[in-house]
């Protein structure tokens, strides 16, 4: 094992790409709150540089633990001695990765070839950027490009415009890929935004929403991640911004937003995989939505769409005071996952995110909702951890066609509650 690791470790650095090999992820079961204590406690020590894919919430909620191979053994020693349980639920990260990539080569060829975009297929920003243009010139009378900022490494901030017409009508916002390791939403995204062109004008649903209002939707959120992700590191979370006076890079742009900023759940050390950022709003990744949402003025709706999990949220994540409308956000995320799991059976579980999933100061939804928009929602789509952020692209188009009717659920809601 430890040859193979170093030649794989070898040839990975060669194209500097960060290896995973003999990479583990662990799923760990606290049973009480003190366990879950010292899970927060492991996780804070840097130099066993883990991960958590999913962080410890609740007793008998299970947390996903990405440990590298130097350190399995001393992690596994700290869990049986103190008694906490664990399985393995990803045997070797690199395998999943190597996987992943053969799939994304062996599409790029058929492409090239017929010159169709690929939707059962992860894809660069380049090849998402690149098809936006397509879409647009696809559907001129519909559909418009926005670019809204830049982001840290200059990279443009698009947004699509879907409009009818009428001037400054009431609108939803759609985002995918704020954490950039989040594959499954970008790529739902474009599914998501291919489908609500082509069911314009054929579905009674989108033609009613869309004649009475406008959807902007901004796929890739966090492209300097994102495109790092590709590059070196498929595991990177969050934004690349440089921090000064810290080796590590980057601020989790779902921490940096100006409600509950700082509170539980998020981190003021930079190396954190939760570092809110030195103030709010300081990621113009963050900065660009907050000023076009304002500027806007009637966003009456913000979803924002994450993975993993299989949940569908709604405020509050910074406190666990229930949102005002609490009752009829969960009445329509009800509908909505239901909805959903009749599509294949997928299960998805829902309520506040303080409830639901853990605390989280600083997240998108909570400071849209503090912000006047009452239809605020958050999905964490599949799966539940067998793949984690690795889901294989087979499951792309199954992931967005069951979560087109949710999607639409939210939004017919909102049509036909205006306020
Ligand atoms: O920690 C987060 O930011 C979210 N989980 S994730 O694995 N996607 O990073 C949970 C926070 C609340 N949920 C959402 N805002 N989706
Ligand atoms: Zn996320």
């Amino acid at each position: 094992m430890k040859i193979l690791l170093v030649f794989t470790a070898l040839m990975a650095a060669a194209c500097s790409k960060k290896p995973f090999v003999g990479y583990q992820v662990l799923r760990v079961t606290a049973r009480d709150e003190e366990q879950i204590a010292l899970l927060r406690v492991l996780g804070e020590q840097t130099e066993l540089q883990l991960d958590f894919w999913r962080r410890p919430s609740h007793p008998g909620l299970p947390a996903d633990l990405q440990v590298p191979f130097l350190n399995l053994q001393e992690v596994k020693t700290f869990l049986e001695s103190n008694n906490i349980s664990y399985s393995v639920m990803i045997e070797d990260v690199q395998k999943l990765l190597d996987e992943e990539k053969k799939t994304m080569n062996k599409s790029r060829r058929t492409e090239r070839s017929t010159s169709t975009f690929d939707f059962a297929s992860y894809h660069t920003i380049d090849e998402i950027y690149d098809w936006l243009s397509v879409l647009v010139a696809d559907h001129p009378n519909l559909i418009s490009k926005l670019r809204i900022g830049q982001s840290y490494e200059k990279r443009p901030l698009y947004v699509l415009k879907f409009s009818t017409g009428g001037s400054n009508r009431s609108a939803i916002w759609l985002d995918t890929g704020i954490h950039s390791r989040e594959w499954i939403t970008q790529a739902t995204g474009v599914w998501t935004a291919n489908k609500i062109a082509e069911e314009y004008g054929q579905d009674p649903s989108v033609t009613a929403i869309l004649d009475s209002m406008d959807i902007f939707f901004e796929i890739v959120v966090n492209p300097d991640g994102f495109a790092f992700t590709h590059s070196s590191n498929r595991l990177w979370r969050k934004t690349r911004s440089i921090n000064a006076g810290s080796p590590c890079v980057g601020v989790d742009p779902n921490r940096n937003w100006d409600a509950g900023f700082g509170g539980a759940g998020s981190s003021s050390n930079p190396c954190s995989e939760t570092y809110r950022g030195p103030y709010a709003h300081s990621e113009s990744e963050v900065k660009s939505i907050v000023d076009f949402i304002c500027g806007h003025g009637s966003v009456k709706s913000v979803i924002s769409i994450h993975s993993y999990s299989q949940m569908l949220l709604y405020p509050y994540g910074y406190k666990t005071v229930p949102a005002p409308n609490h009752q009829e956000l969960n009445e329509v995320a009800k509908k909505a996952v239901s909805d959903l799991a009749a599509v294949y059976g997928t299960k998805y579980t829902y309520g506040s995110i303080a409830d639901t999933i853990y605390m989280a100061g600083g997240t998108t939804i909570d400071w849209a909702y503090d912000n006047g928009v009452k239809y605020s929602f958050t999905f964490e789509l599949r799966d539940t951890g067998r793949y984690g952020f690795l889901l294989p692209s087979s499951q792309i188009i199954p992931t967005a066609t069951e979560t087109w009717p949710a999607l639409l659920d939210i939004m017919v809601h909102v049509l036909e509650h205006p306020y």
